[in-house]
């Protein structure tokens, strides 16, 4: 149907005029993406069928991938690169008038997710389908994902999001796949022919209904299926009041994450976690006996994977419907279970490690509880045996304690496979933080370093670079992304390197252009661009970053002379909304830069940009345009970031800490590609006697940082830091930003000296982004693939 322009203009104007009731000089931007989003869609249904009947007729074992969030972002562009159709609808809409570039920025992003986690689970449905792997996506279709953040005077404010506007362009409603989802009501044993059955009664249901969007694969005809749950009302409410049943039953899919600092809150949390996990188990078993009768043999035909906790409901869901459903008994019930369950972490921060009271957890799921209260106690029996008297040990590593269940624990004992995100991270777990779960199933835990689609990544946000390399070595390093190791053999072609400079300055002007259409600010594209985009916690050191801009223009004031290679620092960052030390930091970010850029004394040297509502899209933009990627986290604490693997692979030079995959980073480039500084995990870990206050009393700089946080140098904003200054002083500075201080600040002279000697920074970019092809997903779904589902791509 697109297979010249022709065609494809020709249709593109039929489906317009049927689907909009407009001709096409009445269509707005709206109805032309609209329109081509749905010719997109018919476009796929057939493979997407093909697949499904291919899967089914090769009987292969199929995964699912459970997860609360996946941070697709935009699917407009990617869908058509993916099919190989980005050129003909180009030119086609070109002839038409329609600038493809405008033309995606109408999509709202899928922002169904919160940070790395959910752009984790969005880069592996991609992988999979572009590996012909049998591989899906189960998630909620939030109403709202993840809030819309406007910066008001320096503070986040945060407001709803609206993705389904243009989002359900993608998605296809199947309501004959319902399923009822059962909460509250109470547990009724009874004994039939022998067997004990239990009964769940008097349940409040909640239908599931679930939305299929399209996950297509690369150049392969594969597409499979991100399925995403909404939650509806049941047709037969046994509630008299309809529209607060109504009302109760909507909201479940209607947040990402609503605040759980109330009960209420936390219910609602614990439901949808629930909601999630019931309707996809039930919906997999569904499919599994459209062609299989026997439910012993479930694990051989599929895998379940839990990304975190967050679906870990799915061991005792499995179990029920075993067992309640299936008639299994509990022995052979659990060899399935955990021969079907796997299972990542992504944290080892304990204030993330989700625990939930038995007071919320017990009556709002009365059947799932009686089955975990049996899982800890077989459990903890199996450790009174092998550890007899040690009720210590046993208290630690039960599921149920002190009256809480700990998903962790029920995650650990119910799957045949834990894995952690990167190398330092797995290591840690088995040696510290799951310490006594390895001594006991030291054959669960592996690693998997995270990676991330060089499809999104470079091909999509980064076209100019990508043409470059498939110019000099060809384009079959797509496929195989471990070949942009052949870019090394250009590291001495001038002209080459000069081509590499070229691109960067060109998406730096780019970026240039956003931020003056956001800010109104004018950044010089030949500055370095310093750049620090994520999730902002305490942990990931936005702070240390600060401080360091804060020393610049103390430097810069005292002496102006200070020879300073020009820098544009850029921040993008998302806090939490009862976060409220994140947004502290938010608030110095831009209190800072109002003090830097009013400055003329500094105006020529120094800009701080704090770029709003960090997204997908945005992302796409930063990336190619950065020169430093800060990855400035207290070792130990970030499991893998995934972000350092974007910006290496678009050419900029990492500044961090030998944290998460930035070690594994490091040992691709080697040390003079990369900046590293600061303590090592090790270090952190085992440090004895750190004194805060001591850094604050001898080091002159520091002490200057931290006092003009609260002595009136931001004007007018006298005691708003004061959270921050607490930290560093009163609570000793738990993750050693001023430990760290002189370190960064020395590393970041070697950077700005680097830089002069532009043949050798362009060298060092070369050498990372040849090395970043060991970042692509397809690799760590390859290593999942083989080492953890058993499963092979189909051969074409
Ligand atoms: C915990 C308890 C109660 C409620 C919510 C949570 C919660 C929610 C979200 C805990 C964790 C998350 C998200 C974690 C996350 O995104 N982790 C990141 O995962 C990336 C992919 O593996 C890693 O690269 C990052 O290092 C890690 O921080």
């Amino acid at each position: 149907m697109f297979s010249n322009k022709e065609e494809f203009k020709k249709h593109f104007l039929q489906k317009l005029e049927m689907m909009c009731g407009k001709s096409f000089a009445e269509s707005t931007k709206e109805d032309q993406f609209d329109t081509l989003g749905h010719m997109i869609r018919e476009y796929v249904s057939t493979n997407w069928i093909k697949t499904n009947e291919r899967y089914r007729s090769e009987d292969q074992r199929q995964v699912y991938y459970l997860s609360i969030e996946f941070l697709l972002g935009r699917l407009l562009l990617h869908n058509l690169i993916n099919l190989g159709i980005d050129q003909v609808v180009e030119e086609g809409l070109c002839e038409l008038g329609i600038d493809l570039d405008c033309m995606t920025e109408v999509e709202t992003d899928a922002g169904l997710g919160n940070g790395g986690l959910g752009r984790l689970a969005a880069c592996f449905l991609d992988s999979l389908a572009s590996l012909g792997l049998p591989g899906h996506g189960c998630g909620i279709r939030y109403k709202h994902g993840l809030f819309e953040q406007k910066i008001v005077e320096g503070y986040q404010v945060e407001l709803p999001e609206l993705w389904l506007r243009h989002g359900q362009v993608w998605e296809v409603r199947k309501a004959d796949f319902a399923v009822e989802v059962p909460f509250w009501g109470h547990v009724q044993a009874a004994s039939d022919h022998e067997r004990l059955s239990f009964h769940h009664m008097d349940a409040e249901t909640i239908t599931a209904v679930p939305y299929d969007v399209p996950m297509v694969g690369y150049h392969n005809d594969t597409v499979n299926t991100l399925r995403l749950w909404n939650a509806e009302p049941s047709l037969f409410p046994i509630h008299k009041d309809i529209l607060k049943y109504k009302r109760e039953t909507e909201i479940v899919s209607e947040f990402l994450y609503p605040d759980d600092t109330h009960d209420e809150g936390k219910i609602l949390r614990l439901k949808q976690q629930y909601f999630l996990v019931c309707a996809s188990i039930n919906s997999i078993v569904k499919r599994y006996h459209v062609k299989h009768k026997d439910l012993r043999n479930l694990h051989r035909h599929v895998c379940i994977h839990i990304n975190d906790t967050h679906p870990v409901l799915a061991i005792p869901e499995l179990m029920r419907v075993l067992m309640d459903l299936g008639g299994l008994g509990w022995d052979e019930a659990w060899e399935i279970t955990t021969q079907t369950i796997s299972y990542t972490n992504h944290t080892t921060l304990s204030e993330a490690l989700e625990k939930w009271p038995i007071r919320i957890f017990q009556p709002l799921l009365p059947r799932i509880y009686m089955i975990v209260t049996e899982i800890n106690e077989r459990f903890c029996h199996l450790l009174w045996e092998r550890y007899p008297g040690d009720w210590n040990r046993i208290e630690r590593m039960a599921i149920i304690a002190h009256d809480q269940v700990k998903m962790a624990h029920l995650a650990l004992v119910g799957s045949f496979s834990v894995n952690g995100v990167a190398a330092l991270h797995t290591e840690i777990l088995k040696h510290r933080e799951m310490k006594d779960f390895y001594e006991v199933f030291p054959q669960k835990f592996n690693n998997k370093t995270n990676g991330i689609t060089h499809r999104r990544w470079l091909l999509k946000s980064n076209p100019e670079l990508t043409s470059l390399i498939t110019e000099v070595i060809g384009d079959s390093w797509v496929n195989k992304p471990e070949k942009l190791k052949e870019l090394l053999k250009f590291h001495n072609d001038a002209a080459f390197l000069t081509q590499l400079q070229r691109i960067k300055q060109e998406n730096k002007q780019h970026l240039a252009q956003i931020i003056k259409d956001q800010s109104g600010m004018i950044v010089d594209p030949s500055s370095i661009f310093d750049v620090q985009v994520k999730r902002l916690h305490a942990y990931k050191r936005q702070l240390l970053n600060v401080f360091h801009i804060m020393h610049i223009y103390n430097r810069l004031k005292e002496d102006p002379h200070y020879l300073f290679y020009p820098r544009t620092f850029i921040f993008g960052a998302k806090a939490s909304p009862g976060y409220y030390y994140a947004k502290k930091i938010i608030k110095l970010i831009n209190s800072v830069a109002d003090k830097v850029n009013d400055d003329p004394d500094v105006r020529d040297k120094l800009k701080v940009v704090f770029l709003e509502n960090y997204r997908v899209s945005l992302a796409e933009r930063i990336f190619p345009a950065a020169d430093i990627s800060e990855q400035i986290s207290t070792a130990s604490k970030e499991a893998s970031g995934t972000g350092n693997m974007k910006f290496m692979m678009n050419g900029a030079l990492t500044v961090g800490t030998l944290d998460g995959a930035n070690i594994e980073i490091r040992d691709l480039v080697g040390d003079d590609n990369i900046f590293i500084f600061g303590l090592n995990a090790d270090e952190v870990l085992n440090y004895k006697g750190y004194h805060s206050i001591e850094y604050f009393h001898y080091d002159k700089r520091i002490r200057r940082i931290v006092e003009q946080l609260t002595n009136g140098f931001f004007s007018g904003v006298d005691d708003e830091f004061e959270a921050i200054y607490d930290s560093l002083l009163i609570e000793n500075d738990q993750y050693f930003v001023l430990r760290d201080f002189d370190s960064y600040v020395q590393t970041q002279i070697a950077v700005g000296q680097t830089y002069e000697d532009r043949n050798k920074w362009l060298k060092m970019s070369l050498t990372n982004i040849a090395h970043s092809g060991y970042f692509s997903s397809d690799r760590t779904i390859n290593e999942y693939a083989r080492d953890i589902w058993k499963i092979k791509g189909a051969a074409h």
